[in-house]
């Protein structure tokens, strides 16, 4: 059976002419005995709520997986598809893709965002156990993950987190073949493994990965144990091949056909290329089918359910929002309209949560070490700790990169929406997991606060001022930059009611005087921007901002007022939302007044698709400094008299 794995990846990668076909070749025989003998999995409904999950980390040796889906009988994946590897539109593409191939549990390629990612689901799967029982939730993660995935820092991250936790269902099968891509491992790292994850509270053990009595004794292990665990799998990459087993020559390219020959010849297996012999096909089949039993019985045990319990489990595991929550933010805009607050939009973002967290028990948030900053911890919300899964909040730790991959396991996994925070800068800490969140699609809540020089005196380490623009250009990121409370609200109903995509709550250290008098129903920032304060006559100029610089923009509104010009705002909570929209919302939003200048405490990068090179931009041109904030905005020119001076310049040469 494991030959099969071998065969199909040896195949595909030739016909494809590219590929990656010496891990398949080695961790066939632990991903034949996991499959065979552990996984709760049934092919014919692979996204059973219930299922245990298989992460499949080493992207890169997708054709592994494709394999076992198509042998398993994941119907899409035929072996017409397997025959198309890697080309346009096929189900099988370079990396595995979950938005493309029933069955694939996570998009993987980024090595180690796997792992990562699978220590969410493992999360998730606790936190719901808790909610509604073991006899409802009660499955384990496995994740197949190849040296590069533990050499990422990501790695470190990740088990620290999953060992802390004590997430004793996570077990990683470790493709321990001593080679990457450079050649032997032993060109770069001396890292005792088994040491490092025992170090962060897992248990470790080693075993022959070509033996399958072994490896299954490894995994009845893994499962009676208190700890994650690592079984580090020993195995030769490309086995089989006569000459390029066990070197890096079997990574990442076609074996050749003289090389595909012999390690056929070596393997025994004497059938054409794509050909699986019925029995064998049979074998797998069966295998595809081991979980049926489980999954009905799981279905039957939903059923049983008090009417109201299962209503709420289809409702979490659709991803479908209580039907309370538009009501529960537009009170809270009724009250915000009544009584408007001078708070920082970090602080509008808990007033939000306080309303929202009341109505959404799958909302859990979380902070990689910045709760006190970041205002994501609401009264009432507990933390779940080693051991104790009931809570809705994660302390992640100093770890930005292992929070943004975990809430992608979190989402992925079904039934929770997870929103994290950290500080704006530090993004870039968790930016390729925050890229897989948009690639996949997965509405991921990133809450990031300290968004400009406006935090003031932590110097420009930590004053974020190209990150807008950077998470912008995201395909698939909506980002907000709300201007007060009612905007933050506003911000956080479209990221919780977005489903195909992550969204970023950009938001400020400092006080906001309120922008907005209104508390209706109607959500304005749903088109990215609009008209906050129109003009008093002819709009001589239109003033775009976002966020922290409303304010400055609505100063230098009526200082231009005083001096004859009149001016109108527009808000723009979100740009790229607004680039999004149809040309007509966009040029009735943007207006005809003759000059435009935008302000924003950031760098220019984007804004030119709203002002044109005509417009004027009032903004960073370079890193920030270390002062009191006050002090900062009138150091860098980005004040009301500046924004009324750009205006008046053009205002001045067009008259
Ligand atoms: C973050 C990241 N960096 C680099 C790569 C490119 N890459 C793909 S596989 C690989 C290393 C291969 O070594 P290993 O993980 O041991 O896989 P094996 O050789 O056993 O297939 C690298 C560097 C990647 N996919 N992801």
């Amino acid at each position: 059976m494991a030959n099969a794995i071998r065969a199909l990846a040896m195949d595909a990668v030739e016909a494809a002419k590219s590929g990656h076909p010496g891990l398949p070749m080695g961790a066939a025989d632990v991903a034949t005995t996991l499959f065979a003998k552990f996984l709760k999995y049934d092919a014919a409904d692979p996204a059973w709520p219930d299922r245990d999950r298989f992460v499949f980390s080493a992207g890169h040796g997708s054709m592994l997986l494709y394999s076992l889906l198509f042998l398993t009988g994941v119907k899409p994946v035929t072996l017409d598809e397997l025959k198309r590897f890697r080309q346009l539109d096929s189900l099988t593409p370079g990396h595995p893709e979950n938005f493309v191939t029933p069955g694939v549990e996570t998009t993987t390629g980024p090595l180690g965002q796997g792992l990562a990612t699978a220590v969410g689901m493992a999360i998730a799967e606790r936190m719901l156990a808790a909610e509604f029982g073991d006899e409802i939730v009660d499955h384990r993660t496995y994740v197949l993950a190849s040296d590069g995935d533990l050499m990422e820092g990501i790695s470190h991250e990740a088990i620290g987190l999953a060992g802390h936790l004590r997430l004793n269902k996570l077990t990683v099968l470790w493709d321990d073949n001593g080679i990457s891509i450079d050649g032997p491992l032993s060109l770069s790292d001396t890292t005792d493994q088994l040491k490092r994850f025992e170090a962060c509270g897992w248990r470790a053990m080693r075993v022959d990965g070509h033996d399958p009595a072994a490896i299954a004794r490894a995994l009845r292990k893994a499962q009676a144990s208190d700890r994650p665990t690592l079984i580090a799998c020993k195995t030769v990459i490309g086995f089989g091949a006569p000459k390029k087993a066990g070197t890096s020559k079997a990574h990442g390219e076609p074996l050749g056909p003289e090389e595909l020959a012999g390690a056929k010849a070596a393997l025994g297996w004497t059938h054409a290329p794509f050909e699986i012999p019925d029995e064998i096909l049979k074998a797998w089949r069966r295998v595809g089918k081991r979980g049926r039993n489980e999954r009905k019985a799981w279905e039957e045990r939903v059923a049983a359910l008090a009417p109201d319990r299962r209503a709420e489990l289809e409702r979490r595991l659709k991803g479908d929002l209580p039907t309370g929550f538009a009501d529960a933010i537009a009170g809270l805009k009724g009250r915000l309209a009544a009584e408007p607050a001078t708070v920082a939009t970090r602080k509008a973002s808990e007033m939000a949560l306080e309303a929202i967290t009341a109505v959404t028990p799958e909302l859990v948030l979380g902070s990689a070490d910045l709760t006190p900053s970041n205002n994501t911890k609401t009264k009432g919300l507990t933390a779940i700790s080693p051991g104790q899964y009931a809570g809705r909040y994660i302390h992640y730790g100093i770890r930005e990169h292992g929070m943004a991959a975990a809430m992608n396991g979190i989402v992925l996994h079904g039934g929770l929406r997870p929103a994290g925070a950290t500080f704006m800068v530090f993004t870039d800490y968790a930016r390729p997991s925050m890229r897989l969140s948009a690639l996949m699609g997965a509405p991921v809540v990133y809450v990031m606060t300290h968004d400009s020089i406006g935090l003031g005196e932590d110097g420009p380490t930590h004053q974020p001022v190209e990150h807008l623009a950077a998470l912008r250009s995201m395909p698939n990121m909506r980002v907000f930059r709300p201007a007060d409370a009612i905007e933050t609200a506003e911000a956080w109903q479209l990221a919780l009611e977005r489903r195909d995509g992550p969204t970023t709550l950009s938001l400020t250290r400092q006080n906001l005087a309120p922008a907005r008098r209104d508390g209706g129903a109607e959500n304005r920032s749903a088109q990215g921007a609009y008209e906050l304060s129109p003009a008093d006559g002819e709009a001589a100029a239109t003033i775009f901002a976002s966020g922290s610089e409303v304010e400055i923009a609505l100063a230098a509104q009526a200082q231009l007022k005083e001096r004859g010009v009149p001016a109108r705002v527009v808000s723009v909570p979100s740009l790229d939302l607004f680039l999004a929209q149809d040309e007509s919302v966009r040029r009735a939003v943007v207006g005809t007044a003759p000059v435009r200048v935008a302000v924003e405490a950031a760098v220019r990068f984007g804004w030119d698709a709203v002002i044109g090179d005509e417009g004027s931009f009032v903004g960073m041109a370079s890193f920030g400094a270390s002062a009191p904030y006050k002090d900062l905005y009138r150091h860098f020119g980005i004040t009301a008299e500046a924004v009324t001076e750009a205006v008046l310049r053009r205002h001045n040469r067009r008259g």
